[in-house]
């Protein structure tokens, strides 16, 4: 029997003689002490482990709810969540540290870590520790607008001072209470405290708290959201989201020599350059007969995590090989979107997979495939995508977490079946836009143009028609080279209307 193991059980024994059944067992857990590579020498399968032997000794313990408390990174706090999930099913609160600006140790954004934590299922989230109950109240108020969870405050007895080398805390019982019916005004259903707190602080929250009761939980509406160290809010009304397309092997030569090449500093300066162009999200794809898969997926990934400018936006995580998007699943930050799955390999695959992406707490790309193949008509799509939202939403999987892509496919190929290939997509999509609540649709733009490989003009000309109509038939995202897009109105008019015709399949 492992030491960590023992030492949660005996301590969680103990507490039951102590309580007698009148008082809940928290089993709690907090930070290791290990950093996660690319910082430390700890991977996230490792920190998982260890974290699972830990939960594993509290349920068998016997256990009432999982205490996740001081995290500083979202990487921890996920670890830990999985773990706890692995063995138990016992609520799971999770609390975390951050700065006066809202920012924790690793640089998320508390709101962020919210939407991805609560979309793994934890029953309530807020903070610990931090810098005194004033500064708390203002990051739980920001908390507020997107929980859909109670909060929790556990702050500090206030600001601690240096006196003669040590730290103290000089908050009394009354001013560390001083504040909480605001802390309840702003959603907060569980308090406690944290460095500096006595029995006493705890003794006057008591006597505060059991005057109210909580308040019910909002009803929020359910929103897109996806998140890097910030959150990224797919609202109706919000505007078309860039994928960046060009760290992508299978896409770009270059990008792919440098990955080859193991050059990861200029390969991150790709990344960099899609997101100062204006890439809400970019997309990451590995997936190449000269290139460790896995390796490049989870090395890239993580590189990407400590440069904070890029980051700051999802990843939209594509490969064709589900041992690589498992990959990415682990060492990303933030709520992340798999590129992609489908009906392909059937629906108990489909399924599967699906579940496992929601234990990750990501959202989903379905291209419209199934075991028949690719949908290319606009019957094809429209009988693929009811399928497999209904498929997901049966299971549980939230419909705005899925992303459908209708398969943007070459047009002005040569051959004559392709012709209708754009104006199915743009039927398609407002199909779905109308049909299937909540779902999101993307698109790969560029696959669009592919005969036209070497004249830039046109294919941009026709990106930008391709997108003017899309995005007004309700696409909300597409993958793109987000350093060269058009403007519809542009355009030079001949040009347009040629490609027009092109689009819309005008000539037959
Ligand atoms: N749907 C989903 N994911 C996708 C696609 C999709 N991922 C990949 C792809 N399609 C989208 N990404 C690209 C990236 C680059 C190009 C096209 C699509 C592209 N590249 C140039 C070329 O091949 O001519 C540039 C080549 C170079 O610079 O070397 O066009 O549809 N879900």
């Amino acid at each position: 029997m492992c030491i960590r193991d023992s030492y949660n059980r005996r301590l969680a024994e103990l507490s039951a003689q102590a309580v007698q059944g009148k008082a809940l067992r928290a089993g709690d857990m907090s930070p290791t002490g290990a950093f996660l590579a690319p910082l430390g020498d700890v991977s996230f399968e490792e920190l998982v482990d260890i974290y699972t032997e830990q939960a594993a000794g509290l349920e068998r313990a016997g256990v009432d709810l999982f205490v996740i408390e001081t995290m500083m990174t979202l990487s921890d706090a996920r670890a830990a969540v999985l773990a706890v999930r692995s063995v138990s099913d016992k609520p799971i609160f999770v609390t975390f540290t951050c700065d006066e600006n809202g920012r924790s140790v690793s640089g998320t954004d508390i709101t962020a870590a919210l939407v991805v934590l609560q979309g793994m299922g934890i029953d309530a989230f807020g903070l610990n520790c931090s810098a005194g109950p004033e500064q708390m109240l203002l990051q739980l108020k920001r908390l507020q607008e997107y929980a859909r969870v109670p909060l929790i405050a556990k702050p500090n007895a206030g600001m601690p001072i240096i006196e003669n080398g040590e730290t103290v805390y000089r908050c009394t019982g009354e001013e560390f209470t001083a504040l909480v019916p605001e802390f309840l005004a702003a959603g907060v259903a569980v308090f406690g405290g944290c460095c500096g707190t006595t029995p006493l602080h705890i003794f006057e929250l008591a006597k505060i708290v059991n005057n109210y009761t909580p308040r019910p939980l909002p009803q929020r509406r359910h929103v897109t959201c996806l998140s890097g160290l910030e959150q990224l809010r797919i609202v109706p009304e919000a505007n078309f989201v860039n994928v960046g397309e060009r760290t992508n092997v299978a896409g770009s030569a270059k990008f792919a020599r440098l990955i080859r090449e193991k050059n990861y500093e200029e390969a991150l300066s790709v990344a960099r350059a899609q997101v100062e162009a204006g890439a809400n999200i970019v997309d990451v794809c590995m997936d190449d007969g000269l290139i460790d898969g896995p390796e490049a997926m989870r090395d890239f990934l993580n590189l990407m995590g400590s440069e904070p400018e890029i980051s700051a936006v999802p990843v939209m995580i594509d490969s064709s090989k589900w041992e690589v998007l498992e990959t990415g699943l682990r060492v990303v930050q933030g709520k992340s979107v798999v590129n992609s799955i489908s009906l392909k390999e059937g629906e108990q695959e489909f399924l599967h997979r699906a579940r496992l992406i929601r234990r990750y707490g990501a959202a989903a790309v379905v291209m419209l495939f199934d075991e028949r193949g690719q949908a290319d008509t606009y019957a094809r799509k429209i009988e693929v995508a009811r399928r497999a939202y209904d498929l997901l939403t049966a299971d549980g999987f939230p419909a705005e977490e899925i992303v459908f892509d209708p398969n943007v496919l070459a047009v002005a190929t040569g051959i004559e079946a392709h012709d209708g290939y754009a104006r199915d997509f743009i039927e398609a999509v407002r199909w779905i836009k109308a049909n299937l609540p909540g779902a999101k649709v993307s698109g790969g733009v560029s696959n669009l143009s592919f005969a036209f490989r070497g004249n830039n003009a046109v294919r941009e000309a026709m990106h930008a028609v391709f997108l003017y109509h899309a995005i007004r038939a309700g696409m909300d995202m597409g993958i793109v080279n987000p350093q060269l897009l058009k403007i519809y109105g542009d355009i030079e008019p001949e040009l347009l209307r040629r490609v027009e015709d092109v689009i819309l399949c005008r000539l037959s």
